[in-house]
């Protein structure tokens, strides 16, 4: 794949992550779907980190009817290139929604260059390395044997196995530390030095923040995106100025 750079003096770069889009919180959508139709139609590029879904069982089982994807295929076609990258919900995300939402699937991490800085890219369970428990969940999941004996289950078998995993994890992280659940930061140290990046970013812990780390030789920045539960969240890049945003959440229409 070519590099991937952009020059935020040209237009703004944008990331968000962990929309957890779903029926049930329609002021998320339309938020959404507003800030596509407006904010993002000036952006280079519109950076999706992983759990744009509340949960993914397959391509196949994506309604017809739902906005999103002609959503981000309308924004495309104005212009923005849309990047998306899998996170913990939506891991099974393929080919045919990319193609339908006019995206390309980006496989973490990603280091890419913005305003000649290199900067790495990723959903960040992966760095939550003392959640044993949660890292082993991982491995069988994004393992291709595995994906592929699930996608080929009938959709109503996914549908269960799915709603089961979401409850064990719910009483297993009721009996999980805030700290477990966080990134470790010898692995977020290890991360950036293996790629040599000045920049991180990064969404999963749903704690949004950016954070400064003295490394041997140099400084690092940690830009941890925020979760669209009360509000949106979207790091914007302009002019080379980084500024995390929050979005009120605008009511469902009709
Ligand atoms: O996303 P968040 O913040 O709620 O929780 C995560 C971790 N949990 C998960 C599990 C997902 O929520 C499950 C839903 C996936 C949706 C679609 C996938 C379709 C295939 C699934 C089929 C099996 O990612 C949580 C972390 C937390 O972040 C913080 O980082 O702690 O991790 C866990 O809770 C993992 C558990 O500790 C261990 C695994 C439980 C699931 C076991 C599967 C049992 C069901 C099998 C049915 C046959
Ligand atoms: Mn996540």
């Amino acid at each position: 794949m070519k590099p991937i750079t952009y020059n935020s003096d040209v237009a703004p770069v944008l990331f968000i992550a962990d929309l957890h889009l779903d029926a049930s919180r329609p002021e998320a959508i339309a938020t959404f779907l507003d800030y596509l139709q407006t904010h993002a139609h000036q952006a280079a590029a519109l950076f999706i980190v992983g759990d744009l879904f509340e949960a993914w069982i397959g391509d196949d089982a994506y309604p017809s009817a739902d906005p999103i994807a002609p959503a981000l295929k309308a924004l495309a076609d104005h212009g923005t290139d849309i990047w998306l990258m899998h996170g913990n919900r939506d891991f099974l995300m393929g080919e045919a929604f990319a193609q339908a939402a006019g995206a390309t699937l980006l496989a973490e991490p990603a280091r890419i260059n913005i305003d000649g800085r290199a900067v790495l890219v990723e959903h960040g369970d992966a760095l939550c390395t003392d959640d044993h428990a949660y890292q082993a969940f991982r491995a069988q999941v994004r393992d291709p044997g595995w994906q592929a004996q699930f996608l080929a289950l009938p959709i109503t078998q996914r549908i269960a196995q799915a709603q089961a995993a979401r409850t064990r994890s719910g009483e297993d992280m009721a009996g999980k530390t805030a700290t477990i659940m966080d990134v470790n930061h010898d692995a977020v140290q290890q991360r950036i030095s293996d790629h040599a990046v000045t920049h991180l970013v990064h969404g999963h812990t749903h704690r949004p923040g950016v954070h400064t780390l003295t490394l041997e030789a140099a400084t690092a920045q940690r830009f941890v995106l925020g979760d669209w539960f009360e509000q949106g969240s979207v790091l914007v890049i302009d002019h080379g100025d980084w500024q995390l945003q929050s979005l009120p959440l605008i009511a469902k229409p009709g």
